[in-house]
């Protein structure tokens, strides 16, 4: 069977590629599964990507990777400097945690520059659009192997 990663996206990420393109772009969260698809595809992992604009939901599919998936690449979106249910939650998880923004946080507000979720991390992509996605895919396929 082939490994499986999820990606996981919070509040507001459904409409990217639909609006504010001046700070994430012009790609659709539909472009980023079909890039991080075919990047998976080389490594012989699938990608299962999920969005919710809903805490609760985030928390109950961080759990659910425990038993499916064997990393989490997730953009916790605003939940990334409020929520300490996500910590806690990818806390539980075993395997590679990477997180992804699509902007570069720490160029924008102060609000933006602490992530809870950076504590659990073993990597951070920030300010290489929906690319960072791809490119985290990519660290992702490394990582498994080196286990
Ligand atoms: O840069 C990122 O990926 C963020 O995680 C995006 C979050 C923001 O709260 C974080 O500070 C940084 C916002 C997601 C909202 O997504 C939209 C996409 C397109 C249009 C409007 C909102």
């Amino acid at each position: 069977m082939r490994t499986t990663i999820y990606i996981l996206n919070g509040p507001n990420l459904n409409l990217l590629g639909k609006r504010q393109p001046e700070i994430y772009g012009n790609e659709t969260l539909d472009d980023v599964q079909t890039q991080c698809q075919k990047t998976a595809n080389a490594a012989d992992m699938d990608i299962k990507l999920m969005q919710s604009n809903h805490e609760g939901q985030i928390v109950d599919w961080i759990q659910e990777a425990r038993d499916n998936a064997a990393g989490i690449i997730i953009n916790p979106a605003a939940l990334t400097h409020t929520s300490i249910a996500v910590l806690d939650a990818l806390n539980t998880f075993d395997g590679p945690v990477i997180e992804v923004h699509v902007s570069q946080i720490h160029k924008r507000e102060s609000f933006r520059h602490h992530s809870y979720v950076s504590m659990r991390a073993d990597a951070v992509i920030a300010g290489c659009g929906v690319q960072g996605y791809a490119l985290a895919t990519q660290r992702m396929a490394q990582l498994l192997t080196e286990k």
